[in-house]
């Protein structure tokens, strides 16, 4: 059975996140797989303590609620459309890459306003933990949705990424934050919804997350729009075939 409640269409997706910049799609995730991931994440605390963390890969774990929602051939095949709806040119060959984002104790406040920019087209969001809480206070989403295009050459993504996330770009982008929330962008998730947006178009970050209570996110990213192994994979193909004239020729 599918972690997904519910069959959903990349097209009509992609055409919310085109105009809106962000999606949110309730109630598509099995209340089950809820359960066990929160009791997963439990464990987790209990087991390294209070405190930031964040699992690359947890995907890869078999028997895990993080490899149940990365194996689902439902999201797969969701994420590979979105991904190559939202730029055609990504690479979607590999496998997709997850985060499972734990906040919790005193050592959560250093990772928050950490603005940035995803590395893949798409980003899903699966909610496990969401503290009620203080506004601005309890690691809300905020987003710049759509605030950049593609960007034709690697070397140009590093150096906009260098500048924009630089602790000095930051810091400037907080201190310049609107006191009022109605004029920005922020969102209020819940366990159960699904929520996507274009990872790599869009500015976003978290609010801090108080100390007593746990945030937790699983993150799904997919699609490079930047292969940087492309040529290399095109060289050792070329390489692999060579190879293959020279034993031929060798054999004959
Ligand atoms: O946990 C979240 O709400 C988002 C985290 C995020 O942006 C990321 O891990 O890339
Ligand atoms: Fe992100």
């Amino acid at each position: 059975m599918s972690v997904l409640t519910r069959r959903l269409d990349p097209l009509a997706i992609a055409a919310e996140l085109d105009q809106n910049g962000f999606a949110c799609i309730e109630n598509a995730i099995d209340p089950k797989w809820i359960e066990e991931a929160q009791s997963y994440v439990n464990g987790l605390v209990s087991e390294k303590g209070r405190r930031y963390f964040a699992l690359t890969w947890p995907s890869r774990n078999k028997g895990t609620p993080p490899h149940t929602l990365g194996a689902d051939p439902d999201i797969q095949a969701l994420m590979g459309e979105l991904a190559r709806i939202g730029c055609p040119s990504a690479a979607t060959d590999e496998e997709i890459y997850t985060v499972l984002r734990v906040v919790a104790g005193a050592s959560g406040e250093g990772k928050s306003l950490i603005y940035h920019y995803d590395k893949y087209v798409i980003t899903a969001l699966v909610p496990v933990f969401i503290p009620p809480g203080p506004k601005r206070k309890s690691g809300e989403l905020l987003i710049f949705p759509n605030k950049r295009r593609y960007r034709a050459f690697a070397w140009l993504n590093i150096l906009e990424k260098a500048i924009v996330q630089s602790g000095w770009y930051r810091r400037r982008v907080t201190d310049k934050l609107p006191a009022d929330d109605s004029e920005l962008d922020i969102k209020i998730l819940k366990p159960g919804n699904l929520y996507f947006f274009w990872g790599y178009r869009t500015y976003h970050t978290n609010f801090p997350v108080s100390e007593d209570v746990v945030r937790a996110t699983m993150l799904l990213h997919h699609g490079d729009p930047h292969p940087s192994s492309l040529l290399l994979k095109a060289w050792k193909a070329h390489q692999i075939k060579k190879e293959s004239r020279i034993l031929e020729s060798v054999d004959a």
